[in-house]
């Protein structure tokens, strides 16, 4: 059974979606944030102590873009990936990553430096910074979204799932109203997919059951 260790909301999400996109069997673990200090055991299955933490076997695996793609092709076919012999097999891939390296890096020190750090070692200008940072890189979904709905491939995959996880931390942190007019009704598309609600009530109801706050970990 594949088992998924997550915290509400964070970058954990993005394996969670795929697992409900493609309706796969699943144990889900929430964890309270940061886990490294409010579940100090976790470091005996991960040492990071970072999430997500995906096991599947003698498969263990920490980075949530890799998770969701080797999802797609270990437990596929699946139209949530992108073959090698696709044209836009190089496009899922550089999506997929860039919504880890390029989206959501920014977004996390926006989120210690505004919020995580106590008070008195936050650095506003930090924050700012880097939020303009990702703002700016958004451009590139704007003008990649010309006349398309998805970004790769004719359909939705795993480098949506992975650039909408940005979109979602960017909710959380507030920074959405910095969206273009395409990337908004993206994001609006993406939250209506029926795999991106089933991975929200999930969520809730794992947080739920563990006692965990289920309104956002941060
Ligand atoms: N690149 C990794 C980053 C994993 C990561 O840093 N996760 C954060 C949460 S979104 C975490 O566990 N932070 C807690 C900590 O650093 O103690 C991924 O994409 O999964």
């Amino acid at each position: 059974m594949i088992h998924l260790y997550h915290c509400v909301d964070a970058r954990s999400f993005r394996p969670l979606w795929v697992l409900e996109e493609m309706g796969l069997p699943y144990e889900l673990t929430v964890l309270p944030f940061p886990p490294r200090v409010l579940a100090p055991e976790y470091k005996k299955v991960n040492p990071l102590g970072t999430i997500p933490l995906l096991l599947d076997g003698a498969t263990r695996m920490t980075e949530s873009a890799a998770i969701g793609h080797y999802l797609a092709t270990r437990h596929g076919p699946s139209p949530l990936a992108v073959d090698v012999a696709e044209d836009d097999y190089g496009a899922f891939l550089n999506w997929t990553h860039f919504g880890e390296a390029t989206l959501t890096f920014p977004q996390t020190l926006v989120l210690r430096y505004s919020l995580l750090e106590p008070e008195a070692r936050r650095l506003p200008q930090v924050a700012d910074a880097y939020a303009q940072w990702f703002l700016a890189r958004l451009r590139a979904i704007e003008a990649a979204l010309q006349g398309k709905e998805w970004l790769c491939a004719g359909r939705f995959t795993v480098a949506d799932v992975s650039v909408g996880y940005a979109l979602l931390l960017a909710t959380t942190l507030k920074l959405h109203g910095g969206f273009g007019p395409r990337v908004a009704q993206y994001w609006e598309r993406l939250q209506q997919r029926e795999g991106y609600q089933r991975a929200r009530v999930a969520q809730r109801r794992a947080a739920e059951q563990a006692g965990v706050k289920s309104d956002g970990a941060f």
